[in-house]
């Protein structure tokens, strides 16, 4: 029996896209644990990545070439227009083949996808056994009648590693270099590049996230063991010689005891290459013993979830943090030479300008390396998505529109160039940090120190320069 998983986040960047970007640049984790899996049960599995390919056209050839009996997609919210269309050329070209979907749109909001009668199944959760069982019933000739599956949580720490040669093999085939197996993004984040994922869920309870992804992965967080990290990591050094990785957890540092524990095992066992991971605010101050054992076995940067800087909406976000524990953060970054990738949102529901401007200032004082700004979009399942529908805030935009990124707005009741404005504002940076920031990049370069400070100095516009280098600690 031949089985095809489709990878289809191309609403983003559209076709010939792969490895323009982070978004374009990674493997799906849910599509290679679900090949894993399937593999380990005896199943051969193999991939379409749109992304990859030229047109629908070119989709429609490789179905008709590979003729699979079962094609599994994933799906988040933002691919639901190519899922659908995918599923749409599946069934006019190859009939006979059944359509699964599965991923978090299906978790969070089923029905829309058990109404389209062209996918078969519609498993919600997590897919691992109950997609492989699935395969199973098929081949048997025993095919389920109910056409909405439960997913039955697996044990993280038993399953097969993801299996990240679904994706390579395929990106190969359409001749991607694989300099490195992922695409890095940051220059603190050299090539080989990979991204691995410690745990499932999250025990917060944040507004806009909640409670849609305990609908995927349960209440509370499973983690698997250290140990079953380190396997995996020395796999990939082996493999890949990755000179650096990006753990994909909502949240690593909730666990601060787990951390503890990897951060004195990844480097007993010799680990070197610098990582980064995310973070909610309030944890990195809480846990800064952590943060500085992480710091100290290579971790380099956080994502944070800032998110704003107006204390009224971050309650009403129930993010659990505040203004000031946000600029404590930063600090703590900061303390131990952490790169900060600072998520944001703005235009919230209730947000009023006032508050919009708080954000904007909070993010001076921040100075984050990296600014992550999102105009807020609702994403279904979550009880924030259910305030916007209750109050008619939405602006109904499609599903290409489900991302975060601050291009469109997706609420009503803001003036869209005060929006503009506020987001282009959110990310200058105060005169006194920017020359920080060049001065810092410069300093090493120079081989003469007075003649540095002397530029330094002009630039900041305390004059010419001249007969001023004595201090060349803090030159501003
Ligand atoms: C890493 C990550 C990314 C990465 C990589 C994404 C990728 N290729 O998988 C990047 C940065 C690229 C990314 C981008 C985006 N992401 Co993202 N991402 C995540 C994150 C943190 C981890 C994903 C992951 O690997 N999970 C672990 C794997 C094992 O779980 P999984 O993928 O869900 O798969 C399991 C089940 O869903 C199911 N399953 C999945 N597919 C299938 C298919 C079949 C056939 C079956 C049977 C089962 C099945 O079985 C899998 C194994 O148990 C999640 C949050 C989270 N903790 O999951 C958000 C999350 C998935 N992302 C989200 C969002 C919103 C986005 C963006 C839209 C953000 C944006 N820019 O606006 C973009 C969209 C990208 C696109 N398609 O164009 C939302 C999705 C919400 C929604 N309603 O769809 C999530 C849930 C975060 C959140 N809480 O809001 N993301
Ligand atoms: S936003 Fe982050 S911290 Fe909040 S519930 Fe979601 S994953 Fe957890």
């Amino acid at each position: 029996m031949k089985t095809t998983l489709i990878y289809a986040g191309i609403a983003g960047k559209g076709f010939d896209s792969l490895k323009q970007g982070m978004d374009s640049g990674w493997i799906s984790h849910g599509l290679a644990s679900l090949s894993g899996y399937a593999r380990s049960q005896g199943f051969e599995v193999d991939l379409i990545d749109l992304r990859a390919l030229t047109d629908w056209e070119h989709f429609r050839q490789e179905i008709v070439a590979r003729q699979p009996d079962v094609i599994g997609l994933t799906m988040m919210s933002v691919d639901y227009n190519p899922v659908t269309e995918a599923i749409a050329i599946i069934k006019e070209t190859v009939p006979h083949t059944i359509t699964v979907v599965g991923g978090p749109h299906p978790s969070f909001a089923p029905q829309s996808v058990l109404d389209n009668p062209q996918v078969d199944y519609t498993v919600v959760a997590e897919g691992e056994i109950t997609f492989a069982n699935l395969l199973r019933a098929i081949e048997n000739g025993d095919r389920p009648e109910e056409r909405l599956l439960i997913g039955v949580p697996p044990n993280l720490t038993a399953l097969r590693f993801s299996d990240r040669d679904l994706f390579l093999n395929e990106w190969r085939r359409f001749g991607y270099d694989l300099q490195s197996p992922e695409v890095p993004f940051v220059p603190q984040l050299p090539a080989p590049f990979v991204t691995i994922i410690a745990g499932r869920g999250c025990i917060y309870n944040c507004s806009f996230c909640k409670p849609a992804e305990d609908f995927l992965f349960g209440k509370g967080t499973r983690r698997r063991s250290v140990e079953n990290i380190l396997q995996e990591l020395k796999s990939l050094r082996e493999q890949y010689g990755f000179n650096s990785f990006m753990f994909h957890d909502d949240c690593l540092l909730e666990d601060c005891e787990w951390c503890q524990e990897f951060a004195e095992a990844y480097k007993t066992n010799g680990f070197w290459q610098p990582y980064f991971c995310q973070s909610r605010a309030d944890l990195l101050v809480r846990f800064e013993d952590t943060v500085e054992l992480m710091a100290a076995s290579g971790l380099k940067g956080v994502f944070v979830g800032f998110e704003s800087g107006s204390d009224r909406v971050l309650r009403f976000l129930r993010k659990g943090t505040t203004r000031q524990g946000n600029l404590d953060a930063a600090k703590v970054c900061r303390k131990y030479g952490l790169t900060i990738w600072a998520n944001y949102k703005l235009r919230l529901p209730t947000e009023t300008q006032e508050e919009v401007m708080e954000t904007v200032s909070m993010l001076k004082e921040i100075d984050p390396d990296y600014y992550s700004p999102a105009f807020y979009t609702p994403h279904p399942g979550t009880d924030l998505y259910d305030y916007t529908m209750e109050h008619d805030l939405s602006l109904g935009a499609s599903y290409d529109s489900a991302r975060r990124n601050p291009t469109e707005l997706k609420i009503k009741g803001h003036d869209p160039e005060f929006m503009r404005r506020a987001l282009t504002e959110s990310q200058r940076r105060k005169p006194v940090n920017q020359l920080a920031r060049t001065w810092r990049k410069g300093w090493d370069k120079y081989t003469d120190p007075a003649k540095y400070v002397r530029k330094m100095r002009r630039m900041a516009g305390l004059g010419n320069g001249n007969g001023a280098a004595t201090d060349t600690e803090n030159p501003l």
